[in-house]
């Protein structure tokens, strides 16, 4: 077993100051419990029972390792070693009532949270907040989010009789939870649309590496605050003002320079914020309207499903990877087929966009692209690592049924309901999730005009655009995703954690 902690160097956070689910807590069963906190008393004393629960990062990483190297040696073999994990993460209504210093420098879109930035992130119509679900139909009223994680669905029973004894002896409140499971079978590590997920990951300097891209880790200024971030600018310092306009520049002497903006407190150093959607997905809607719309682009359901992804069902990039016969096109047709070694971790993640400027094998649009345009030459690949995220979601809600409709209008019962409970980790909600969600995913002109929004999760009004090259074939496609329920949190660290515990935070 290789798991030590970083050398900590002060350029690098400590693994035993992080909460655990940054480094990924990659259980089958998760259940996060929203809880309301009706004064800072309780919320102390319940912050203080809970704190010698919370895993963190070291703890996490360590079993991480562990378990992988058991299942090599065991060839492949599953549930060798368990393990029950704890977390907890604060929205700003949350840290509002616990009263810490400096929350006025804490980010404005976290201070907002996620129901106020509804229009900006496109959350309208069927994803508008006052469509949400409970808890999170009334704003500001979930003041922490428990994250419960176990490989054993009988553990996380026990974790959570062991956390709503602790809410009760405190006094604060558990306003509802929701459960996330893996999917069954084949389906394992698939989300609903079919698709394998959580493959790509960026890895963090001095806290992970990656399997997969061993040689790439992103500064952990870009997750964690408080360190160099890929410009060596300090997470949670305020941007540095732009110099001030010198004799014989137009603009001078200019207005008097604002005063800098407060540092977030020392107490958030180690803290990351979170990001939590409930994306409901109509997995009807979706394969009907590749049904309906493959034979209009002579592509095969299944090819015009792979398209929009940019990965096949399997998790085979459409792209090129080393090692690939020259005769396979992996966009005609999944290349794991006849080339298993294509999903090995040296070849799954190694490609890029450069060699495919115009999106014949990816499109420009194609959701893994949006999100994550790699070296293509819009933004360009330093920009691009300006905006990674540590994905953490689940699935959530029953298989679907082949016999089911699309989602009509009106509710969705809950034996329809399913989804993605997706989690993400960022230093900068502005620079992360919410950047992906506005500036690329919902944009139709990002990265060339015309290239259309992501087909899987750009919000906004019906119908989205595509453009589907080599023949610039334009689609529109229905919404199949839909946001019905989400917050921005904080992360603290785990010092932090005891000083909102004792109220020296
Ligand atoms: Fe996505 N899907 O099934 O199509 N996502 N995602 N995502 N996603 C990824 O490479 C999916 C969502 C990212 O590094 C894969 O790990 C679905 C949100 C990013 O190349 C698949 C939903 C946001 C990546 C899906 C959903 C992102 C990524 C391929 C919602 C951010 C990595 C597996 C229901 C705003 C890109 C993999 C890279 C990958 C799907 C949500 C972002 C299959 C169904 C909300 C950054």
């Amino acid at each position: 077993m290789t798991a030590t902690a970083s050398a900590f160097d002060a350029t690098s956070p400590d693994l035993h100051a992080v909460q655990g689910n940054l480094i990924g807590f990659n259980k089958d069963h998760q259940r996060l419990v929203f809880v309301h906190f009706p004064d800072a008393p309780t919320a102390r004393a319940f912050i203080q029972a809970l704190e010698p629960n919370v895993a963190n990062g070291y703890e996490v990483k360590a079993f991480n390792e562990l378990y992988k190297e058991l299942r090599a040696k065991r060839g492949g073999e599953n549930g060798i070693i368990q393990a029950a994990w704890t977390n907890v993460v604060f929205s700003f209504a949350g840290l509002s009532v616990l009263a810490p210093s400096g929350l006025g420098a804490f980010p404005a879109e976290f201070r907002d949270g996620m129901a106020a930035h509804a229009a900006d992130l496109g959350d309208v119509e069927n994803s508008a907040p006052s469509t949400w679900v409970s808890p999170f139909d009334q704003p500001q009223q979930v003041h922490a989010m428990v994250i419960l994680a176990a490989d054993d669905p009988r553990d996380l029973d026990d974790c959570y009789a062991r956390l709503q004894a602790k809410i009760q002896a405190a006094g604060i409140a558990e306003l509802g939870h929701q459960d996330g499971n893996v999917r069954p079978d084949a389906e394992r590590g698939h989300e609903h649309f079919g698709f394998k997920d959580g493959i790509s990951q960026p890895a963090i300097r001095g806290l992970t590496t990656s399997s997969k891209n061993p040689d790439k880790t992103i500064e952990p200024g870009e997750f964690v605050i408080g360190y160099p971030d890929e410009t060596g600018h300090i997470s949670g310092q305020p941007d540095l003002p732009p110099p001030p306009p010198q004799p014989g520049d137009p603009n001078y002497p200019g207005p008097p320079p604002s005063p800098p903006a407060d540092p977030m407190p020392t107490w958030a150093t180690d803290g990351s914020f979170v990001v939590y959607r409930r994306l409901r997905q109509d997995v009807g809607g979706f394969n009907s309207s590749l049904a309906a719309q493959a034979p209009n682009v002579s592509l095969s359901v299944d090819q015009l499903g792979a398209k929009l992804v940019g990965r096949w069902p399997s998790g085979a990039p459409l792209e090129r990877v080393p090692g690939l016969p020259n005769h396979v096109d992996p966009s005609t047709g999944d290349p794991s087929v006849d080339h298993p070694h294509v999903l090995d971790d040296d070849h799954i993640n190694a490609f890029g966009y450069a060699a495919d400027p115009d999106g014949t094998h990816v499109p420009r649009s194609a959701h893994i692209r949006k999100t994550y345009p790699r070296d293509q030459a819009n933004p360009g690949l330093a920009e691009a690592d300006r905006h990674r995220i540590l994905r953490r979601g689940i699935p959530y809600g029953p298989e679907f049924q082949p016999s089911e409709p699309p989602y009509g209008q009106g509710p969705i019962a809950d034996d329809r309901d399913r989804g993605l409970l997706f989690i993400c980790y960022q230093a900068s909600i502005q620079r992360g999730f919410a950047f992906i969600q506005q500036t690329w995913v919902n944009t139709p002109d990002f990265p060339m005009q015309g290239d259309g929004q992501d087909p899987i999760i750009s919000q906004q009004v019906d119908p989205r655009e595509f453009n589907l090259p080599p023949n610039t074939q334009h689609l529109s496609f229905q919404r199949w995703v839909f946001t019905t329920a989400g917050e921005y949190f904080f992360s603290p660290s785990m010092p932090a954690l005891q000083a909102l515990a004792s109220g020296s935070a």
